[in-house]
């Protein structure tokens, strides 16, 4: 029996230690509040007092809390705990987090995995839950068994932020797809057309537009945007502004579409009319004024 502690027992939390009980192992839980344990502790697993204790409890902890900020709340008091154990941590951050919480541990002396769940709850301990890890391989080596019990585990580097970058990346990509949804779905519905009626239509019209990301791939990888383009950006500028006066006049809120479109105008006003959509990821990229 693999003895892991699980700490943050929220709804991936209690996710996670549910899968790692139903594939037989020995699991110390801890969440700041107690009453979370409750159902799992009918399944066998064992309450720790503390995070210290959870920590002390087992070689591997899995930390899943809902900040970097909580999580230092809840291991501020177990580093020394952490000596000779290694800490996994699924909670969601930055790299720069990532990068400090795995130096904050390797300075107490413990391995580090980050960790960056692309998953819902209900899909964990399923293959169809992909989890991304970074940080010490050997600690990933070592744990493989038990990280694939909760999904597929994915080693993606040695830089403790890489499967932060790669999750707020595909987090990126499934906002940015929610958001068009969103807005399409309301734009319909201000004629009172149902979300249900239209959702067909949406995914045929989506689905065809994915097949777009390969070719789009190879044109930001070549950085070579002016080659065999079908549809010009600066055809699809103007075309866009059509989609903004349609949402006012319809009633529906523009605040989810405008972005891309003044961001279109610049790539155009910058030399990029005659080029691919791809572009754009040249347009964005390289800059630094969040930093
Ligand atoms: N749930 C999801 O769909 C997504 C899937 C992808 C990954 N995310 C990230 O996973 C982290 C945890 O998410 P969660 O769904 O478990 O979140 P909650 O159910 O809200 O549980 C939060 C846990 O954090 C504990 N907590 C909060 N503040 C503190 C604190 N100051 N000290 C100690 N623990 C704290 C909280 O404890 P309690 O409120 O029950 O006492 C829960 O255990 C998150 O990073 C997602 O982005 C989930």
């Amino acid at each position: 029996m693999n003895k892991v502690s699980v700490i943050g027992l929220g709804a991936m939390g209690s996710a996670l230690a549910g899968a790692l009980l139903a594939r037989r192992h020995k699991v110390t839980v801890w969440n700041r509040s107690p009453q979370k344990a409750d159902s799992l502790a009918a399944k066998g697993a064992l309450r720790a007092q503390s995070a210290r204790d959870a920590v002390l409890a087992s070689d591997l902890v899995i930390a899943c809390l809902l900040t970097y900020e909580t999580a230092r709340d809840a291991l501020g008091a177990a580093g020394d705990a952490l000596s000779g154990r290694t800490l996994v941590n699924l909670t969601n951050g930055t790299p720069q987090q990532a990068r400090d919480f795995g130096d904050w541990v390797s300075g107490h002396g413990g391995d580090y995995l980050d960790g960056g769940i692309m998953a819902i709850p209900p899909m964990i301990g399923q293959a169809s839950a992909m989890i991304l890890y970074s940080g010490s391989h050997a600690a990933f080596d070592r744990s493989s068994t038990t990280l694939q019990s909760q999904g597929t585990a994915q080693y993606v580097g040695d830089d403790a932020g890489r499967a932060a970058l790669y999750d707020l990346s595909l987090l990126s990509g499934m906002y940015g797809l929610f958001a068009g949804a969103i807005h399409a779905t309301a734009l319909v519905g201000s004629e009172k057309i149902a979300a249900r009626d239209f959702m067909p239509m949406l995914l045929a019209w989506l689905e065809a537009m994915m097949t777009a990301l390969p070719e789009m791939a190879g044109q930001v990888d070549t950085g070579d945007f002016f080659k065999d383009v079908v549809s010009s950006l600066g055809m699809q500028a103007k075309a866009y502004p059509n989609l903004i006066e349609a949402s006012r006049a319809q009633g529906v809120s523009t605040e989810l579409v405008e972005p891309m479109g003044a961001l279109m105008n610049r790539a155009v006003a910058a030399g990029y009319g005659d080029a691919d959509i791809a572009s754009l990821v040249q347009v964005i990229s390289h800059d630094k004024r969040g930093a």
